[in-house]
């Protein structure tokens, strides 16, 4: 019964929204599916219609599907992202994926700012969405893993939020759970975003060069999952790594982080 309100709800505040923005073609109104195609999966492409607040808000308005939808989590501008709605539920947002090293990692802080790459291939979603997903409420965090030999682990965090931009994008992390151990909370909880070209870590050296990635650098991880994409596995800390799943610095194969709210916000005000 809650679940059937929830999406009346939904699908008015959708029909209002762009009722008022006056962004979408006549026919979609006609449309009964929610589901949108989309052409341009660039990270910087301006999303077709205004549509609900995160991937969550997808899944129980009825996708099923894994893909890119449109949405738009605060009064700023709607962006795409991709939806993982099989995954441990579903409706999460997801932000960071590498799998077979086709995008460049080793960026600069506007890139990692704006976010870069394709969404349905190697992308990083942008430190100003992450925040504006996940500045209010309460959010999780899951982290998918795998290795070169075909094992998969995940990492799930019931506390997770990103700061703004004036305070370099400070991580909050907590209350891990999972298979592939917490390579997050110890070293990386509270820590500033750091790339090649903004140092914010607590090291002599930057941790972003030296280790050839972007990440809330302490002195200097224990996880580095904008680092270089090797093709095999290696010990090279400068890979993307997850000490806690293998206590060495073995290179990964495969990693994507997504975030989902605790629990149902419909804060539309
Ligand atoms: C997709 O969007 C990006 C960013 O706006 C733009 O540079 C690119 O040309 C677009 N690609 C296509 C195929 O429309
Ligand atoms: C995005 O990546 C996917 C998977 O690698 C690829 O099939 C697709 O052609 C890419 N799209 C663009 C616009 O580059
Ligand atoms: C992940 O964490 C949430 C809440 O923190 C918990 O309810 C859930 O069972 C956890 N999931 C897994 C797969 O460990
Ligand atoms: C890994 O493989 C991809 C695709 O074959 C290739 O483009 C890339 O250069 C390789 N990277 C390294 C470090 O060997
Ligand atoms: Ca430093």
């Amino acid at each position: 019964m809650i679940a059937t309100k929830l999406m009346y709800s939904l699908m008015i505040i959708i029909v209002i929204i762009n009722t008022v923005n006056g962004n979408c073609p006549e026919n979609e109104k006609e449309s009964t599916s929610p589901v949108v195609t989309i052409t341009n999966t660039s990270v910087n492409a301006t999303p077709e219609c205004v549509m609900p607040t995160d991937c969550k808000a997808w899944k129980e308005l009825g996708s099923k599907q894994n893909g890119v939808y449109p949405i738009k989590p605060d009064k700023g501008p709607a962006f795409q992202v991709y939806c993982d709605m099989e995954t441990h539920g579903g409706g999460w947002t997801v932000f960071q994926r590498r799998q077979d090293g086709s995008v460049d990692f080793y960026r600069y802080w506007t890139d990692y700012e704006n976010g870069f790459g394709n969404l349905t291939g190697e992308f990083w979603l942008g430190l100003s969405k992450i925040h504006r997903l996940t500045k209010e409420g309460s959010n999780t965090l899951r982290v998918d893993l795998g290795d070169f030999e075909g094992n998969t682990a995940y990492a799930n965090y019931s506390t997770f939020s990103v700061s703004d931009g004036s305070t370099e994008y400070i991580l909050t992390v907590g209350g891990y759970s999972g298979t592939a151990g917490d390579s997050l909370t110890s070293w990386h909880n509270g820590r500033k975003f750091t790339t090649r070209d903004n140092d914010n870590d607590d090291d002599g050296i930057n941790c972003a060069q030296s280790y050839t990635g972007a990440w809330w650098y302490n002195s200097c991880h224990y996880s580095n999952l904008n680092g270089r994409y090797f093709n095999t596995s290696t010990n090279n800390a400068q890979g993307i790594t997850w000490y806690h799943w293998k206590y060495t610095y073995t290179t990964l194969k495969f990693t994507e982080m997504k975030t989902r709210p605790a629990i149902p916000c419909y804060n539309f005000g």
